[in-house]
């Protein structure tokens, strides 16, 4: 409450100075406009701002989420999943208010998306702005700025000097198919490299670039041809010794490459430079510069997917920046948008330029809306210094995770960079995945209020992708509810 208060009165001062500035401009009715700009302003200081606290109220799921999941089993396909059983109401930064009133910590950001947390001001108030000035023109039709500006953003952002291009879509699917059919056209090759573990998405392409079968596969062929799967050095599952993964990872790609499928064949190698669905894997040092460098050597783009791993997550803008790796492609989507759709596919002016003219497009992508989201996101990255905000949970986070892992031998690993962070459940003793123990531990965590996501190839790791602006206090209240979930076992 005290938060609205605060902006109330920094509002009422802010009336004062815009009555001044409005009158000076000789608006003619300065009252009326400065209403117009407050009806815009205000609902967002007084709909979006939850205490963050966490507060259980009710059994969670609660009566009235049990009623709106039966209503949406009968209006909506079976065929969707349902992670949490629990219909949201509202929400802010890192606080999620359910139907049934308790404040929920969201350790999932909704995979990976409200990096800036949820109706975050700037990006809220972009968004209102925008809805009433216009909705929609297409923009390879009728062009606009702040499609512009967004490209310009993600050519300053993304890492290398070199001359950059942009273009915007839908979803981090569109992006990854957008980004092959240009390492397509620009090479006039036609393989695709991939990893084990990997994901880029549901369409028919992507879906043949995923590693795993169920659920994303399963009855959906056939699949897109051109598609190679080469190993991916997760340390953890690795079967040779680790001091050389890298040298031996590099050796079985480079054979696959050069004697199965022809390295001059190659358009592409796609790569997360962590790995999300597939349980966060994070390559060893040296992986990610070797691939990078093997695909100059041989007219190959290196195209990385930083759909989850990019905007400030991992510590850094984008999680290549780590090991200086500068992709010739990269593939934004989920938190460029701060909770809007958009992705972006971002590489050499080069291979940008390389296709025909309307070669390339979509209706919605870049939506005007979507956009100014975008610009929002952006600008509370870079203003309120969420880069080193992620680095800080990362510490706080990567502490207290290690910290379980020491106290619970069904903790096999604990994972990641900055705000991607993971532990992955094991039979103690062994490394046989523990998925059992993982549906345990998160649904105690749900009833006590807690949200975290599951991933893993093996289905038995636990993610942890906070908002970036969540509070200590809440993270090391999550901690504790987790300690208590892993005791239950
Ligand atoms: N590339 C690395 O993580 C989306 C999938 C959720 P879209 N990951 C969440 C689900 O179950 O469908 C993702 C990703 C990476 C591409 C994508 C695809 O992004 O925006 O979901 O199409």
């Amino acid at each position: 409450m005290h938060q609205v208060v605060a902006q109330f009165r920094a509002m009422a001062c802010c009336e004062i100075e815009m009555l001044f500035s409005l009158s000076s401009l000789s608006e003619p009715n300065p009252r009326a406009r400065l209403l117009e700009i407050w009806s815009y302003t205000f609902p967002m200081t007084t709909l979006t701002n939850l205490e963050q606290v966490r507060r259980v109220v009710t059994a969670i799921p609660g009566p009235k989420s049990n009623a709106l999941i039966q209503r949406r089993a009968e209006a909506v396909s079976g065929g969707l999943g349902l992670t949490f059983p629990v219909a949201i109401e509202r929400a802010s930064d890192a606080i999620l208010l359910d139907v049934d009133g308790n404040q929920i910590i969201d350790l999932g950001s909704g995979i990976g998306v409200t990096n800036v947390g949820n109706s975050a001001s700037r990006v809220v108030a972009n968004v209102i702005e925008q809805v009433q000035t216009f909705t929609h023109t297409c923009f390879t039709v009728n062009p606009y700025l702040n499609y512009i500006e967004v490209c310009e953003a993600l050519n300053r952002l993304t890492p290398g000097t070199h001359k950059k291009k942009s273009m915007l879509v839908n979803s981090g699917a569109e992006a990854v198919e957008n980004a092959v059919k240009i390492a397509r056209h620009y090479t006039k090759r036609q393989a695709i490299v991939v990893f084990e573990h990997a994901y880029h998405g549901r369409t028919n392409l992507t879906m043949a670039l995923n590693a795993k079968n169920m659920p994303y596969k399963e009855g959906f062929g056939p699949f897109a041809p051109e598609i190679y799967r080469v190993p991916m050095p997760y340390a953890f599952r690795w079967i040779g010794p680790k001091e050389t993964i890298t040298e031996d990872a590099m050796e079985m790609i480079t054979h696959k490459i050069e004697k199965e499928i022809g390295a001059h064949n190659v358009a592409a190698i796609l790569i997360e430079p962590i790995q999300g669905e597939g349980g966060f894997i994070v390559p060893p040092k040296g992986f990610l510069p070797a691939l990078a460098q093997y695909s100059r050597d041989h007219g190959i783009i290196f195209m990385a997917d930083e759909v989850q791993s990019g905007f400030a997550r991992t510590g850094h803008m984008f999680a290549v920046e780590e090991e200086g790796v500068v992709p010739d492609i990269l593939i934004t989507a989920k938190g460029i948008g701060g909770g809007l759709p958009l992705a972006g596919v971002t590489g050499r002016a080069e291979i940008m330029d390389s296709v025909h003219i309307s070669g390339l497009g979509g209706t919605f992508g870049g939506n005007p809306i979507a956009c100014a989201a975008a610009l929002g996101a952006i600008a509370t990255i870079e203003e309120d210094g969420l880069i080193e905000r992620a680095r800080h949970i990362g510490q706080l986070l990567g502490d207290g995770l290690r910290a379980l892992a020491a106290k619970y031998p069904v903790i096999g690993e604990v994972r990641g960079r900055g705000a991607m962070q993971a532990i992955e459940l094991i039979v103690p003793g062994s490394i046989e995945p523990n998925s059992a123990a993982m549906a345990q531990v998160l649904k105690y965590c749900t009833s006590q209020g807690v949200f975290i996501l599951s991933a893993g190839t093996y289905n038995n790791v636990i993610r942890f992708l906070p908002p970036l602006v969540i509070t200590d206090e809440l993270l090391v209240d999550a901690l504790k509810v987790l300690d208590e979930a892993f005791a239950t076992l």
